[in-house]
C-alpha cells in the first residue's frame, strides 16, 4: 500500500491507498510553523501499517527534494524546504513528490471514462492551483513550475483593486479567485472580516457576495479560455474547497460562454472531490499510466524516486 500525503495552504491530509482507491483517511489543520508541522504528520501516521512507497501531492513546486513556494505568503516555512529528507528520516521506503494540482490532474485523467488526451485541472483553494495533462502525459516541466495558471496575469480585476499576488507578479488569476482572495475581496466589500464560505451563504441573497464570485468565475474561465488557445486543452476539471462549493462550477460554465466561440470546452467538477491530490500522487508513485499500454511513440512516464 502507498501512504499517501496532501499538503496544502489550509489542510493536510494523509491517506493509505490501494490500487487507486482511498482505504483509510485522516486531515488536520496544516499547521504555519515547521515544529507543529512535524508533530503534525507523526501524528497522522501513528497507527498506519508500514508503506511501500510514499507520495507527495504538495503545494509549492518541488525540485531536488524541496518544496519551493510561487507565492510566498502561504506557508512560512515553505520556500526550500527538505521535505524528501524530512520524510526519509521517517520512512525507509522510496519517496515520490508532485505539486499538488499536478498530482490531482493526473488522477482525474485517470479518473475519466472519455478517451480525453488534454486536460486542464484547476483547484480553487487557499491559493488557485493548475495541473496539465497534454497528449496523455502529465506536465510537470523542467523545473517543477508547469500548471501554475494561478499565476497567470488576467485583464480581470479583483473587486478591491488589489492585484499584487504573493509570486511577484500583478494581477494572477490567485489574487481574484482563491478561497483567500475571495475572503479578502469580500472583507473589503461589507467592512468585517469575512471568510470564503461565508461569502457563498450570502451570495444566496446578496449580490455584493454574488458580484465577488461571479467576478471569480470570469477571471477563472479568462484563464480556461487562455489554456485552449494555448494548449487545445478538450476540457477543464475544478477542484478544491471554493471550486467544489455550491455552485461554483456552474459560475464558470457560464463565465466561459462569454469568451470566444473557439474556448468552449466541456467544465466539470473534480470526480474524486477532495480525494483527487492523494489519488493521483500515489497513482503517479505506483506507475499507473495507461500510456504504457499504448503502442510505441506514445511515452510512459517514470515517476522520480528520489
Ligand atoms: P488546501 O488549500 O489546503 O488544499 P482547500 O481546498 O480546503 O485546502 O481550500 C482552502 C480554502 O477554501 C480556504 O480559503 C477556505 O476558507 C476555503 N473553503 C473551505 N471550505 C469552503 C466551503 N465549503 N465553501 C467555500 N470556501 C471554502
Ligand atoms: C499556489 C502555489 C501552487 C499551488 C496552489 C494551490 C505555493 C505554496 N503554492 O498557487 O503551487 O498548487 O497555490 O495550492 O506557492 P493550495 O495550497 O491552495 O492547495
Ligand atoms: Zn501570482
Amino acid at each position: 500500500m502507498i501512504l499517501a500525503f496532501d499538503i496544502g495552504g489550509t489542510k493536510l491530509a494523509a491517506a493509505m491507498v490501494e490500487e487507486g482507491r482511498v482505504v483509510t483517511r485522516r486531515q488536520v489543520a496544516m499547521p504555519q510553523h515547521i515544529e507543529c508541522f512535524s508533530r503534525a504528520i507523526d501524528e497522522l501516521i501513528a497507527d498506519m501499517p508500514v508503506p511501500e512507497r510514499i507520495a507527495v501531492a504538495s503545494t509549492g513546486f518541488i525540485r531536488n527534494g524541496h518544496t519551493h513556494a510561487v507565492n510566498q505568503n502561504i506557508i512560512s516555512f515553505w520556500n526550500g524546504f527538505a521535505l524528501h529528507a524530512f520524510l526519509a528520516a521517517r520512512f525507509a521506503c522510496p519517496i515520490v513528490m508532485l505539486n499538488d494540482a499536478q498530482a490531482a490532474a493526473w488522477a482525474e485523467y485517470l479518473a475519466c471514462d472519455a478517451p480525453i488526451g488534454n486536460l486542464l485541472y484547476l483547484t480553487l483553494s487557499t491559493g488557485v492551483g493548475g495541473g496539465l495533462v497534454v497528449n496523455h502525459q502529465l506536465r510537470v516541466g523542467s523545473t517543477g513550475l508547469a500548471g501554475h495558471i494561478g499565476h497567470a496575469t488576467l485583464c480581470t480585476l479583483p473587486v478591491d483593486g488589489r492585484m499584487t499576488c504573493g509570486c511577484g507578479r500583478t494581477g494572477c488569476l490567485e489574487t481574484i479567485a482563491s478561497g483567500t482572495a475571495i475572503a479578502r475581496q469580500a472583507s473589503f466589500v461589507f467592512g468585517e472580516s469575512i471568510d470564503s464560505r461565508e461569502v457563498f451563504a450570502r451570495a444566496v441573497s446578496d449580490s455584493r457576495a454574488e458580484r465577488i464570485l461571479v467576478n471569480a468565475a470570469h477571471a477563472v474561465a479568462e484563464a480556461i479560455a487562455n489554456c485552449v488557445m494555448l494548449l487545445d486543452v478538450e476540457c477543464a476539471v475544478i477542484g478544491g474547497s471554493v471550486g467544489l462549493a455550491p455552485g461554483m462550477v456552474e459560475r464558470i460554465r457560464s463565465a466561459l460562454q462569454a469568451e470566444s466561440g473557439l474556448t468552449q470546452i466541456p467544465v466539470t467538477k473534480a470526480v474524486l472531490g477532495a480525494d483527487s491530490g492523494l489519488i493521483g500522487a500515489a497513482r503517479w508513485a505506483a506507475g499507473d499510466d495507461p500510456s504504457k499500454e499504448r503502442p510505441a511513440g506514445s511515452a510512459a512516464h517514470h515517476p522520480t524516486i528520489h
